[in-house]
């Protein structure tokens, strides 16, 4: 990966609720890690986790992985990318977790997902502060014809469910970038995966999910992952993850202090 000067990034993800950040990940690169969701997937659907959820997209050409960093090394160094820890570092301006690590690969036919922000999951309203965070790794290049992500610009300052617009997937744009990119988006922006209308071009997105670290994470990783990942995570994985006996004072941000071991 080339040196990436993210300052004015980091200013734009503030302002606009979202950057986008081209070229984190080379096109070898890119090449390796959609080999490994690819393989993620299909080792998920053998342990029996299915890969579309009724009620979650409207059919099955949503292939969801969950779990990714319970699936391969290759997720467990992506989730803490140093790309991705320094924005999130910068966003949430204070300690966080990681809150989930999955991935969506939308096929030719596949449909919008309901509308929603990823805080309003987690977080009741209202939403005045950006405590949580998506990082989106792009494994494809990304359109609207494709099944870009679709954003409502400017809803990272929507407080609360009574000030979201009417119609408003209408209002909604694309987000475009070139496959290995990192698209930061807040947590408070709201969202819907689009429709992907080419005839033979899939779109593979990684999200990852951070938050502050008095917001409970998506998923419980002490019951998610198997004790042979937990065992082999690095100690900052371990620490991000929540894993230690303790919780809410700090652990994540002093790496550490309670040992894995
Ligand atoms: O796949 C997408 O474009 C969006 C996915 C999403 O927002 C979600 O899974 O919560």
């Amino acid at each position: 990966m080339a040196d990436v000067d993210l300052s004015n990034h980091k200013q734009t993800l503030t302002e606009n609720g979202f950057c986008i950040v081209p070229g984190v990940l080379s096109s070898k690169e890119v090449a390796y890690v959609r080999q490994q969701l690819v393989k993620a997937s299909e080792e998920s659907v053998r342990r029996g986790i299915p890969a579309h959820i009724e009620g979650l997209d409207p059919n099955a050409a949503n292939v969801r992985v969950f779990n990714l960093i319970d699936l391969d090394e290759t997720f467990r160094e992506l989730i803490l990318h140093p790309v991705a820890t320094e924005i999130v570092s910068e966003l949430l301006n204070g300690a966080w977790i990681i809150s989930n690590f999955t991935a969506n690969i939308a096929k030719p036919g596949s449909k919008s997902m309901a509308v929603h922000s990823d805080q309003a999951i987690v977080v009741p309203e209202p939403w005045l502060t950006p405590w949580s965070i998506n990082i989106i790794w792009c494994l494809d290049d990304l359109d609207a014809e494709n099944g870009a992500t679709l954003y409502l610009p400017g809803s990272q300052k929507i407080t609360s469910l009574a000030d979201l617009p009417d119609e408003i997937t209408s209002r909604m744009l694309p987000f475009e970038a070139p496959a290995g990119s990192v698209i930061a988006m807040d947590g408070r922006v709201w969202h819907t995966s689009g429709e992907n209308i080419s005839a033979d071009r899939e779109r593979a997105l990684l999200f990852g999910y951070y938050s502050r670290d008095f917001v409970r994470p998506q998923v419980n990783w002490n019951a998610t992952l198997s004790p042979e990942t937990q065992e082999v995570i690095s100690q900052p994985l371990f620490d991000r993850l929540g894993l230690g006996p303790v919780a809410n004072i700090n652990v994540a941000e002093n790496t550490g202090v309670m040992s894995k071991k």
